[in-house]
């Protein structure tokens, strides 16, 4: 890792900023794969972004394809999302105390996840997947869970365990800091085999609380699940009375209206959403059948609460967001566009002989570089990271602005036009070019 970016770089102001963060956040950002350091460059310092755009403080302007890692899906700076959370703070930006927002919120997402019967709003992804396992261990009094090599569901100490996104980015799929006494409690197994569960509730019936999974992995690069994989989980965990949860924060609102339980036709006990739901804003969501959230404080002995939980701001950019992604055409678009790209950067790869492949499921997709198909951890690791960043900062240099890591996703928007597509895949024959040859 390290030595992938090679050309331009970083503009001066970006670099002035960078080093001046550097005084304050470890490594100079908020969160790691921020960094660029898996690419081997220094990241740009962002001074806005509008549509598909994002420009940096050295004036230079990408197509971004990280979209905020995936709640950007009307593209950037929505002029009603805007006017939305606009309003709602002229009344206030937090009050500690419930609102009607939230109702009218938790409305449209019982609309397109009708599973969840009741739900809580928090914060965050982490703090929704958090608190959906403390759910499950305290329904169904055990202690064990399964997740899988890869898959990435915040930095809540039980699931920073063999973790995806910048755990696998930076080889520390097992964070330091994470008790012997926790992580023991956390079975990883292979994504995509169901048999590799079956055997772990064999071994182990009786003790798994729940089974957490993305049900179309993302923080792995994309991995989309095996046919059967998803149902054979859903029987396995119905079977010895352990919970089910989606992860859907990705996914939710992105691969379908539905999210991947209405795309693949599976129910769970308890699902996990963030990004889109919360427009932009920190909003994550948890939620499912009502006997089991019926156990969450007030009414019940599992205890979870927050200050900002259901926050005005991000409760008015959720309604608006979702609101616009009801309109009809919004998902077959969405698939059209994600086509458009895989099958270009397919096609880029092929054409400058580099062994890749391109997972893709709606408008979410990863080029992985290498022959093999990527359908787990293991597989995803054959991929050359190295490849990647090179890839990577010759998109940069181009104007389009990709995922900082091999291991995470391109997120493609409504805003992003077909000119838009056309001129990321034409960018991305010549970076493959640059790639093909270093
Ligand atoms: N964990 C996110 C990627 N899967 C990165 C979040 C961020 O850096 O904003």
């Amino acid at each position: 890792m390290g030595e992938g970016m090679k050309e331009g770089g970083a503009g001066e102001r970006s670099r002035q900023l960078f080093q001046e963060a550097g005084r304050y956040f470890p490594g100079g950002v908020n969160s790691p794969v921020r960094a660029f350091r898996a690419v081997g460059g220094e990241p740009f310092f962002v001074a806005r972004a509008g549509g598909s755009r994002i420009t940096d403080v050295d004036g230079r302007t990408y197509i971004d394809y990280v979209g905020s890692w995936g709640p950007m899906i009307l593209g950037h700076a929505h002029p009603r999302v805007v006017a939305a959370i606009q309003q709602a703070a002229e009344a206030g930006t937090s009050y500690g105390a419930p609102t009607e927002r939230e109702t009218r919120l938790a409305q449209l997402v019982q609309a397109a996840f009708p599973g969840m019967e009741r739900m809580r709003f928090v914060s965050s992804g982490t703090e929704a997947c958090m608190s959906a396992l403390r759910v499950a261990r305290g329904f169904t009094r055990r202690d064990a869970i399964v997740k899988f090599e890869g898959g990435y569901h915040g930095h809540a100490d039980s699931l920073l365990v063999k973790a995806g996104s910048g755990g696998m980015t930076f080889g520390l799929p097992d964070s330091l800091g994470v008790p012997a006494d926790v992580a023991r409690h956390t079975l990883t197994l292979p994504y995509n085999d169901p048999e590799a569960v079956r055997a772990a509730f064999a071994a182990r019936a009786g003790e798994i609380a729940a089974v957490i999974v993305e049900p179309v992995a993302g923080n792995m690069g994309v991995v989309p699940p095996a046919p059967g994989f998803l149902a054979g989980l859903r029987e396995i965990t119905r079977r010895h009375g352990a919970l089910l949860i989606f992860d859907e924060v990705i996914t939710g609102f992105r691969v379908a209206w539905g999210g991947a339980q209405e795309l693949f036709g599976i129910t769970p006990d308890l699902t996990c959403l963030g990004k889109i739901v919360g427009g932009g804003l920190p909003v994550g969501a948890y939620g499912g059948r009502a006997d089991i959230m019926e156990q969450v404080a007030p009414l019940g002995g599992i205890y979870q609460a927050g200050t900002l939980s259901g926050n005005p701001l991000a409760m008015a950019a959720g309604i608006e967001t979702l609101t616009l992604l009801q309109a009809p055409g919004v998902y077959a678009e969405l698939e059209t566009k994600g086509k458009r790209l895989g099958e270009g950067l397919a096609e880029a790869a092929a054409l400058c002989r580099i062994p890749a492949q391109v997972n893709r499921v709606g408008s979410l997709l990863t080029a992985f570089f290498t022959g093999s198909p990527v359908r787990d951890y293991a597989t995803a690791k054959t991929a050359d990271a190295r490849r990647y960043g090179v890839f990577f900062g010759a998109m940069l240099e181009r104007g389009v602005s990709l995922a900082p890591s091999q291991f995470e996703a391109a997120f493609v928007s409504l805003a992003h036009t077909t000119e838009d597509l056309d001129a990321t895949i034409a960018a991305a024959r010549e970076a493959m070019t640059v790639a093909a040859t270093s």
